[in-house]
């Protein structure tokens, strides 16, 4: 089997504790008698690292050797997590690890927990880049991420005292990252600013302004059960001369090191955008733009020498080469292709702009219009006067196409045009990267509907429908239930009587479990394995904020970004409602009341002022109510804070409830709710993103929707802005809950208001329209609890139809339809 065929790999126990020995008194230069659980953790990492490498660099002489086309994805995020465990999944090393550390003095659960997430994303988009690494290699496709090592993740998050997010820095590279390869041989020059002189035959010469240096690492990215090891090649910014020596010289210590802080802030932090760049990210723009072009050059420049090392004509370029753009951040790289092949490769104009776009296909991830990215032509032109150049003459002879099409419709060239007029001018960069891909996909069945229809329908009317697809996310089986949900897993393949590999690789497996749901000896088991998930998420909250949950209680758990569009303030909402109602109830009458305890977990924008009133609100009710003997036997509620890859694996298969609440047509897809119910999590939601799919597979007796539909959402905010109804009127339930918010019940009166007052006022997000049918949603939800065989066999049947969402689907989907890549077996032997 490969597991024996793997050559020069420590796979026996004696030699794997052996390895990590020698990893302490060498590589850490430490004595093993005095070694702490970061150590244990450091030495443990570093001999699996071990295998990886010998792994990864037998994957890319096979890749080299064999020259397949190969597909490579440029995203800006890749929210990694941990990846000893995964690693060692993945390997199908972990009972031997476990052994070694065991002997060692160690236990491997407490070595794993010493690992610090790579949290390089924000949220979804950057977790489905992950996944989808895990993905291509598990199925030996030659697949290779691009992306920015940034030297500070994600913020961490600490709440204040008085319930207000505060942001840290995450420092995750502080004790060495065992998971990379530094790479400083392979390094490219990079310029900015300077200046474009155009040359007569559509060439130009760019010249003068900054240079850095991009440094490659590499992280290896093992396949699960196959030699298989892919690369994610991560870039790093550094000055291309250690000082500006002039400055040096001349004594202007200042200066020159200036100059090198500024080629090393490139690659220093990862932006917490979140759907708001455009309006909120004023400062830093020209950092972001400038991140943007240091990673799509160094990228490019990298994929064209690979690529020249065949010594195939350029023509072939997208023979050979496909490239995902992850949304419109790597846009840039469409007119950084145009610069090489047209000025420092001869490509004649007409010719590199069909090798181009034969070459790029672009996701879109949102269709929120204030998330669409746009930058202000001075800038663009003082930081890439050539590419802002190449972007003027792609618009020029793309308005030429329109306009031939569409003759004399002005409106529909000012809607299409790559540069919006005004003050400033702006780059689109959607449609730019729509008009310089071979395809769009949306990622789920209504968002890519409404890609077409909506943000995209001009482009869909020049180009044809057939330009415009979809590809529904997914995400990995083997993080997101065999490494978060050991229990599960055993169970599963008891039940199936096939090897976990084989479902693991093969979601669709898991339909087997629908002849067991049943069953009450099976039953029994799956409610014991939930039981024990919420009992862990009991212990991770006592460890965390010293409280003591009631595990017989429901579990409803809302964790996602905070966003408007997400409604976690419907969920706040119906929560004091849901207080209010409790209150108002007598002591005989509480007791035939499902207790329930809320979860609330996730990440504001710092400079996001709703968002993070949202947060205090959150904070201060759980204050209240948990302190509430009336009640608290009913109803408490928790914000954990720093949410995290990490902190997902141990909240999602805790629940029994998930809500997935967005204003219809606003949630592209979402993966958490792919999640949850991977792990038998119910979940409560709007007929929205891959909800809809979701609901399509489990069928929808087994989802509890609510809300009015993407349809209506338009003719509703008219009516808000046109036609308002007081609160007090339209929802008096909601009203009351205002009510208490204000008058300061929550502590702070007054605090809140600019919150209420979105609700109050325009209610963009539609809480007054969809509050009366979500509590109704909630009451639904209690009243399936009650009858809890019939609850476990909805857990069991839901988990049983997620086949479609595993990310190997959704990577196939690309594979096949998009990039033309095939499997490349690496065989056991080498
Ligand atoms: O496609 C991954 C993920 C979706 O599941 C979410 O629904 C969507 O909100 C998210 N989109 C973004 C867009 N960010 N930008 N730019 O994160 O993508």
């Amino acid at each position: 089997t490969w597991k024996e065929a793997l050559r020069g790999v420590t796979t026996d126990e004696p030699t794997i504790t052996k390895s990590i020995v020698n990893h302490v008194q060498t590589s850490l230069a430490r004595q093993p008698h005095n070694l702490d659980e970061l150590g244990a953790y450091q030495a443990a990492a570093l001999s699996v690292r071990d295998n990886l490498i010998v792994n990864w660099n037998e994957t890319q002489l096979h890749f080299t050797r064999k020259a397949p086309k190969r597909a490579y994805y440029l995203s800006l995020e890749f929210l990694m997590g941990r990846t000893l465990d995964n690693a060692l999944l993945n390997l199908g090393l972990k009972n031997k690890y476990s052994n070694s550390v065991d002997k060692l003095g160690f236990n491997l659960e407490d070595l794993l927990d010493k690992e610090r997430d790579a949290a390089l994303g924000n949220g979804g988009l950057g977790r489905l880049a992950a996944c989808y690494l895990d993905s291509s290699a598990s199925q030996e496709l030659p697949v290779w991420g691009y992306g920015l090592r940034y030297q500070y993740g994600i913020f961490q998050q600490l709440i204040s005292p008085d319930g207000q997010q505060l942001e840290a820095p995450d420092p995750w590279l502080q004790n060495q990252n065992p998971w990379e390869l530094p790479r400083l041989d392979v390094d490219y020059e990079i310029r900015f600013y300077g200046h474009s002189n155009r040359l007569e035959n559509g060439k130009a010469v760019w010249s003068g302004g900054q240079e850095v240096l991009a440094i490659a690492y590499d992280v290896m990215i093992p396949g699960y059960e196959t030699k298989n090891t892919n690369n994610l090649r991560l870039w790093e910014s550094k000055p291309k001369r250690g000082f500006d020596l002039n400055s040096f010289n001349a004594g202007d210590y200042e200066a020159a090191v200036e100059s090198s802080n500024s080629a090393a802030a490139i690659t220093a932090v990862l932006y917490p955008n979140d759907h708001t760049t455009c309006k909120l990210f004023v400062f830093g723009k020209e950092l972001r733009l400038k991140q943007q072009y240091f990673w799509t050059a160094a990228s490019l420049a990298d994929i064209v020498r690979r690529f020249k090392n065949l010594d195939k004509p350029l023509t072939e370029f997208p023979d050979y080469v496909a490239i995902q753009l992850n949304d419109t951040h790597p846009t840039l790289a469409i007119p950084e292709l145009m610069r090489i092949l047209v000025d420092e490769e001869d490509v004649p104009w007409d010719l590199a702009w069909n090798i181009t776009t034969n070459t790029f296909f672009f996701t879109n991830h949102t269709v929120l219009p204030e998330a669409l990215e746009k930058w202000p032509v001075p800038l663009m032109e003082h930081l890439l006067p050539r590419h802002l150049q190449i972007i003027y003459d792609i618009n020029f002879s793309f308005l030429q196409a329109v306009d031939k099409k569409f003759p004399g419709d002005l409106e529909r060239l000012g809607r299409m045009s790559i540069i919006e007029e005004g003050f400033p001018k702006q780059v689109r960069m959607a449609n730019l990267a729509c008009i310089g891909s071979r395809k769009v996909n949306g990622v789920a069945e209504l968002h890519s509907e409404l890609v077409r229809t909506t943000i995209m329908k001009d482009f869909v009317d020049l180009y044809g429908i057939s330009k415009f697809a979809n590809v529904t996310n997914g995400i990995t089986p083997r993080r997101w239930l065999d490494q978060c949900n050991p229990g599960l897993s055993q169970l599963i393949t008891e039940t199936l009587k096939i090897p976990r590999s084989v479902w693991l690789k093969d979601l669709y497996k898991l339909e087997g479990l629908l002849a067991h749901a049943e069953d009450p000896a099976f039953q029994k088991k799956w409610a014991a394995v939930k039981q024990s998930n919420k009992e862990r998420l009991a212990h991770y909250v006592e460890t965390t904020l010293g409280a003591t949950i009631n595990t017989k209680a429901m579990f409803d758990v809302q964790v996602k970004r905070l966003h408007e569009y997400k409604r976690q303030s419907l969920n706040i909402l119906g929560v004091i409602h849901r207080y209010l109602t409790l209150k108002a109830m007598s002591a005989e009458e509480r007791k035939k009341v499902n207790p329930k305890v809320i979860f609330f977990a996730g990440k504001a924008a710092p400079g996001y002022y709703i968002a993070k009133l949202i947060i205090r609100l959150i904070v201060n009710v759980a204050r209240v109510i948990n302190a509430d003997a009336d009640t608290k036997e009913y109803l408490t509620m928790y914000f954990l804070p720093d949410y995290s890859v990490s902190v997902a694996e141990v909240l999602i298969p805790a629940s029994d409830i998930s809500q997935h609440i967005s204003t219809a047509g606003t949630e592209a897809s979402g993966t958490s709710n792919m999640k949850f119910c991977l792990n038998g999590g119910l979940l409560v939601g709007t007929v929205d993103g891959a909800n809809i799919e979701i609901a399509e597979e489990v069928g929808e007796t087994n989802v509890f929707f609510f809300g009015h539909l993407t349809p209506a959402v338009e003719g509703l905010r008219y009516q808000h802005s046109y036609h308002p109804v007081p609160v007090e009127q339209k929802c008096p339930a909601l009203a009351a809950v205002l009510k208490e918010v204000s008058s300061g019940r929550f502590g702070d009166a007054g605090v809140y208001e600019p919150f209420l007052n979105t609700v109050r006022q325009h209610d963009y997000y539609l809480i007054t329209d969809d509050f009366d049918s979500y509590i109704r949603a909630l009451s639904m939800v209690d009243e399936a609890y009650q009858d809890r065989t019939e609850w476990i066999k909805k857990s069991i049947r839901t988990a049983a139809k997620m086949g479609k969402f595993s990310s190997d689907r959704a990577i196939q989907d690309y594979a096949q339809e998009y990039w033309n890549i095939e499997t490349l077996k690496l065989e056991p032997n080498g």
